[in-house]
């Protein structure tokens, strides 16, 4: 009889700017290590590669690509990672990644590309076993502070990419897809984080699923 072996998580945490995504998957990162469970953390897009360095250039203004283009190299980027990922997954290491295929959909389809276009070059992408949405309404993030200095960091478009989450988030389970106020005191948020990710530590025996397949 054939049995699939135990793998480690793959944990997806999106977030509207200003909603403390950074330091909750930080926390996270902090207290899964304090607990003994093997993590690795990615976050996109990275940077430090040849294409990541591309599209840092073009979110500093530094350069100008076309839309279709810096939508595609966002996706490529996650595809070079792609195999790590799984290799990871495959030897029990709990995945977290800041942002993944859901910014690249909703950030490029915010700017006016279609939405099933902006899907495609993401199809096939190890698809994460739950995605925990850290949401602020658009007033909690002016309170916050306002936006910072980068292409995308700018009121409108903003309230875009929280419509076209929306509409994402509607094409998965509860189970896949946890929306969280992050509205709250920052702990508060934490805990919420962790009762959902610290019963997926524990080895999962499900067979790592394709995104949008
Ligand atoms: N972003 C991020 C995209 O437009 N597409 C993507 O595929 C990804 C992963 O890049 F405004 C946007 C989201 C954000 C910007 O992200 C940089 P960080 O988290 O601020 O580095």
């Amino acid at each position: 009889m054939s049995s699939v072996r135990s793998r480690g998580a793959f944990i997806v945490i999106e977030g509207l700017d200003r909603s403390g995504k950074t330091t909750q998957v930080a926390t996270l990162q902090t207290r899964l290590e304090t607990e003994g469970i093997p993590v690795k953390l990615f976050k996109f897009p990275d940077r430090t590669t040849t294409i990541g360095q591309m599209i840092d250039s073009y979110l500093r203004s530094q350069s100008e690509l076309d839309d279709h283009v810096i939508h595609l190299l966002f996706s490529a980027n996650r595809w070079e990672l792609a195999a790590s990922i799984e290799q990871l997954l495959a030897a029990g290491t709990t995945v977290l990644c800041d942002r993944y295929a859901f910014s690249g959909v909703a950030f490029s389809t915010a700017k006016g590309l279609s939405l099933e276009w902006c899907r495609s070059p993401d199809i096939s992408l190890p698809a994460p076993d739950v995605t925990l949405f850290l949401n602020i309404t658009p007033e909690q993030a002016r309170s916050r502070g306002g936006y910072g200095e980068e292409r995308y960091e700018k009121e409108e478009l903003q309230r875009k990419v929280r419509d076209v989450f929306q509409q994402i988030s509607s094409e998965f389970t509860e189970a896949t897809w946890v929306t969280i106020d992050a509205g709250r005191e920052r702990e508060d948020v934490a805990e919420d984080v962790w009762k959902i990710v610290y019963p997926l530590t524990g080895g999962l025996a499900i067979p790592l699923q394709r995104l949008w397949e």
